[in-house]
């Protein structure tokens, strides 16, 4: 009788599983969790180039708007199995290894290619290596988020941003971790932490002042529709770094590894062009929506913003000579 059960439940199950693909059987599930949303270019160009690229071997499934997996906690969540992929920034890494703030600084980075320059040198492999090794992650490919600027509810008459000092008591919101918030003190801000996905809300309902992000983003968020200036401060050429697991990697074929690779840095290489692109037209399209945009006292942003780094905890926690390095790397 027993017999019998087991035979037909074998039946059974032999039954579901030739119904299936015979593909999706064997695949790897890679799941991204981003609090960028679907038509965020980064996710458009993972969608349209990475997820193609390796869907031989894996079935890529991206989360958007921080619906998987919250904001900041992405990198854990990959550490302990809950997760295969996501977008980090250097900020959220710093939070486990302080010496990534020196990625996360204002007016280090110079441009995208510096970016690029920047992460494909041998300064960073320490870098990738300690994040590989503590923490189970590895870092497949730079992504270029862009120029953050200041973005204001306050019009141009009401508040005009030149230098620091004219931002002293704005409530600007920045992301939650304590290398976003001293970004944001080091601008003369009064910084105001929040998840992404919470932006839009304060910026209407007015508890927050402000928020920083590049163009794009304040274009894809909508937030011009709840804001009224933009002040060009570009007080950081922002980056995000492809996360993987390490775990899911050590079981893949060394050829699935470099197709993996491959597909990352294609996507970013996109997601890059496009962004560019976008910086460059949507000054226009964001004056038509009614926001003033003007170019603040650039000198008087970047000198007070690298004051403030000096000496700090987070300077102190840099390796020798890495920045020189990197801006070494620049123009
Ligand atoms: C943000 O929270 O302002 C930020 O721009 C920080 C980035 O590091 C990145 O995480 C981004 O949000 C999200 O991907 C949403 O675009």
């Amino acid at each position: 009788m027993s017999l019998k059960i087991t035979r037909r439940a074998f039946a059974a199950l032999t039954a579901v599983a030739l119904a299936m693909p015979a593909v999706a059987q064997d695949k790897v599930t890679l799941r991204l969790s981003t609090p960028a949303s679907e038509t965020d270019q980064r996710s458009i160009s993972l969608a349209e180039v990475f997820g193609p690229a390796v869907s031989e071997f894996a079935d890529y499934q991206p989360h958007y708007n921080a619906s998987l997996i919250a904001q900041g906690s992405e990198l854990e969540a990959i550490a302990t199995g809950d997760l295969e992929m996501s977008i980090a920034s250097a900020q959220e890494l710093a939070t486990f290894f302080p010496e990534f703030s020196i990625f996360a600084t204002g007016y280090v980075h110079q441009s995208a290619d510096h970016q690029v320059a920047v992460f494909n040198d041998e300064l960073m492999e320490p870098f990738k290596q300690k994040v590989e090794d503590e923490l189970g992650v590895k870092l497949l490919a730079v992504m270029y988020l862009g120029k953050r600027h200041v973005n204001l509810r306050q019009t141009k008459d009401e508040l005009t941003v030149m230098t620091p000092e004219d931002l002293a008591g704005v409530n600007l919101r920045m992301p939650g971790t304590d290398a976003w918030q001293f970004l944001g003190a080091a601008l003369g801000a009064n910084p105001t932490p929040m998840a992404f996905t919470e932006v839009y809300t304060a910026l209407q309902t007015g508890s927050v002042d402000g928020q920083d992000n590049p163009l794009p983003t304040v274009v894809d968020s909508k937030f011009y529709e709840v804001t009224n200036q933009i002040a060009l401060t570009a007080h950081l050429v922002d980056l995000n770094y492809i996360a993987f697991s390490k775990a899911v990697w050590d079981e893949m074929t060394p050829e699935q590894q470099e197709a993996v690779e491959a597909a990352a840095v294609a996507a970013a290489d996109a997601a890059r062009e496009v962004q560019l692109q976008k910086e460059a037209d949507l000054v226009s399209f964001l004056e038509e929506q009614g926001l003033e945009i003007y170019e603040p006292d650039l000198e008087a942003f970047r000198t007070h913003v690298q004051e403030q780094y000096v000496g700090s905890q987070y300077a102190e926690s840099w390796p020798e000579g890495v920045l020189e390095k990197i801006n070494a790397l620049g123009e």
